[in-house]
């Protein structure tokens, strides 16, 4: 088992399933703090956990505490994420800063790899994971997490990326930093709230199985890059592309006239659109999240019992 900092609490069962060999799913908390509003943020964080259960793997979600790393947290420590309105969007520039200032901080996807990673969590459920953004051209807005997936060994389960951002330069990027992309059970990679986003899959796998096989054999040829599982939303819960688009634009726009910048682009943007789709985009939101966190524990399962 690794050897984990001074400063990070493992929660009991989560540390009991690690030197076992059981099967753990990490979860990160900026979709708390960040990128839902209170309470449904509180209430699909939990439910997100008794997915991962009912799944078979222990449910870990990360944040930071006080300064402290918390690999899995209490209700208390959910509650105090979740409404707490000074908490930290936390990514990997942002993580020594509030561990030696004691802060109270949410994890992005980068943050949350990079944490699961030194604990040796090896799967890990989210909504969507950062990209690179429309105009990156002019402003350079690429999220770590895509720098996060290329050096960190971690697989990440998500719905794709926000159609908010540029999804065919996302794709680009991700093949460059030689981050493979695994679409589940589709031959289009997800856009997030929408099933399609009309850009081909880059490899498509149908059962959790094939998926740790693959992991199994990057890790066997010495490959320490993250995979990126793209989940398409049920399509009894996806808004289709169309309707999102002017939405997506308007909100954009409006951003770029508010002067929105740096970490504040994603939150912005997503409460934004909360708002443009009278909740509709929310909805949507949470039950991917589920759907995600139900297909990363049978993945979590599988490596953790190979044929
Ligand atoms: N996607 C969502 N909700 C979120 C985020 C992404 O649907 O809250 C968060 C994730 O934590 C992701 C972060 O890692 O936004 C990316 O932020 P940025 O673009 O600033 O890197
Ligand atoms: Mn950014």
């Amino acid at each position: 088992m690794s050897v984990t900092p001074e400063c990070f609490d493992i929660a009991a069962d989560v540390a009991g399933a690690l030197s076992s060999g059981a099967p753990v799913v990490a979860l990160e908390s900026t979709i708390i703090s960040h990128g839902m509003p209170y309470p449904e943020n509180l209430e699909t964080a939990l439910a997100v956990e008794r997915v991962v259960r009912e799944g078979g793997a222990v449910p870990a979600t990360i944040a930071v505490i006080g300064g402290r790393v918390k690999i899995g947290l209490t209700e208390d420590e959910f509650e105090r994420i979740g409404r707490a309105s000074d908490a930290l969007k936390l990514s990997r520039a942002d993580l020594p800063h509030a561990i030696a200032a004691r802060r109270d901080g949410a994890t992005t996807v980068a943050a949350t790899m990079l944490l699961a990673n030194l604990a040796g969590l090896r799967v890990f459920a989210t909504g969507g994971v950062g990209g690179v953004h429309r105009g990156a051209e002019r402003t350079f807005d690429v999220s770590a997490d895509l720098y996060e997936l290329a050096r960190t060994p971690v697989t990440v389960v998500c719905a794709g990326a926000k159609a908010l951002l540029d999804l065919a330069a996302t794709l680009e990027m991700l093949e460059t930093l030689g981050v493979p992309v695994i679409v589940y059970r589709s031959d289009q990679f997800p856009a997030f709230w929408s099933r399609e986003s009309g850009l081909p899959s880059p490899l498509r796998y149908d059962s959790a199985t094939e998926i740790a096989g693959f992991v199994q054999t990057q890790r066997s040829l010495g490959l320490t890059s993250g995979t990126l599982v793209a989940n398409p939303i049920d399509r009894a819960d996806e808004i289709p592309r169309a309707e999102m688009e002017p939405w997506i634009a308007a909100a954009a726009s409006e951003a770029q006239e508010a002067g929105i910048r740096g970490k504040a682009v994603t939150p912005w943007l997503l409460e934004r659109i909360g708002r443009l789709t009278s909740g509709r985009s929310l909805a949507s939101n949470v039950a991917l999240v589920k759907s995600n966190a139900g297909l990363a524990a049978e993945i979590a399962r599988v490596m953790s019992n190979p044929a």
